[in-house]
């Protein structure tokens, strides 16, 4: 059977995106002893957070994870910082990838682009390293993540390769897996730009907690064209493809079925927003139950960290060895 790992960055509110995309696909994958899920707050580290902040948005971002359906006696729930094995192995996933290849990824370039001469960590530009080192450390086949996340998810099979060949077989080498609808929900004002955590439009953005009435004034303002024609064609009609697909995804029907059933605009974008507050409203209700009960949450992530301590120090044994540091006490 596959084992999964996926992760989610504490960086700003949750959205429909991060949810179709791949949330969603945790649950469906999780069976005991194969899934192993995160809240990669060290991550929300390189956009220099405000002191405080980090920790509260990865309480709550666990909450979530917990409210979605993930089962704690059937997945490893943890947080990142919890399991001190991330960033040891990190180091040596940094000495394994090259400057060339760290300088390529998009989000680097796309963040120095933007900075226009401002401060830019370090960090922004090793982090694919943290990253891989939280994919192998749990032997991992399967990453379910959205569109955005494929490059990540090739990077480290990349440094997985590289150290296998100069090391031996120490890393499983993974593969990503994402959904085929909702892999990429894109931002309703600007459909041509995913829906994005820390880039957040006010209008084209749908948290997980926005309440009812937010949800549908947003759907309903939803940018779409002037052709009034219901079709899936994300080059021509990204705003309407976008709707197609987002109802696609709530429902569990293909975006063939729902662009048939569909002639005008305003009618997509009610049946849309009432599909999403309706897949929303048990998620918000077992948040606001979680989000009640912080000693209980922390009890379960520190049940979470202990679990996934185990097989992290394994892996990183492994590796060391495999390098040939002398284990201490030898
Ligand atoms: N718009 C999206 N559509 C589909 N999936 C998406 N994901 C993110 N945005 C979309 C998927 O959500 C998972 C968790 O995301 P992340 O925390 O790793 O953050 P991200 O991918 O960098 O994107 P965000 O949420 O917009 O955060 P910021 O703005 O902080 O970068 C991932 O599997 C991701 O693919």
């Amino acid at each position: 059977m596959a084992r999964v790992f996926s992760a989610i960055k504490p960086t700003g509110d949750v959205h429909l995106g991060n949810y179709l995309g791949a949330l969603r696909n945790w649950v469906e994958a999780q069976r005991p002893g194969e899934s192993v899920y995160s809240v990669v707050d060290l991550h929300a580290f390189t956009t220099s957070p405000d002191a405080g902040e980090i920790g509260e948005r990865t309480m709550n971002v666990a909450a979530i994870l917990f409210a979605i359906g993930l089962d704690p006696d059937a997945s490893v729930v943890f947080v990142q910082s919890h399991v001190p094995e991330h960033s040891q192995l990190t180091w040596l996933m940094e000495c394994t990838a090259s400057f060339g290849e760290l300088s390529r990824m998009t989000q680097f370039k796309d963040r120095t682009a933007r900075a226009d001469g401002g401060f830019i960590s370090a960090g922004i530009f090793t982090y694919p390293a943290l990253m891989a080192a939280d994919i192998l450390l749990y032997d991992t086949d399967e990453v379910p993540v959205g569109d955005d996340q494929r490059q990540h998810v090739e990077i480290t099979r990349d440094i997985a390769e590289r150290f296998n060949t100069r090391y031996g077989e120490v890393f499983v080498i993974p593969r990503a897996v994402t959904p085929a609808a909702g892999a990429r929900i894109m931002d309703l004002q600007n459909p041509t730009a995913k829906m994005s955590k820390s880039e957040q439009s006010d209008a084209g953005f749908v948290g997980l907690l926005d309440p009812p009435d937010a949800i549908v004034k947003r759907f309903k303002r939803a940018v779409t064209d002037s052709d009034n024609e219901v079709r899936h064609d994300r080059e021509a009609k990204p705003g309407v493809s976008n709707l197609l697909e987002i109802l696609a995804a709530a429902t569990g029907q293909t975006i063939a079925s729902v662009a048939d059933e569909y002639e005008r605009y305003g009618d997509l974008k009610t049946a849309t927003a009432e599909a999403v507050v309706e897949l929303l409203r048990p998620i918000q209700e077992r948040h606001a139950e979680l989000m009640a009960d912080p000693g209980e949450l922390h009890r379960l992530l520190a049940h979470g960290a202990g679990l996934a301590r185990e097989r992290a120090g394994a892996t990183l044994e492994r590796a060391m060895r495999a390098v040939g540091f002398t284990p201490p006490g030898a």
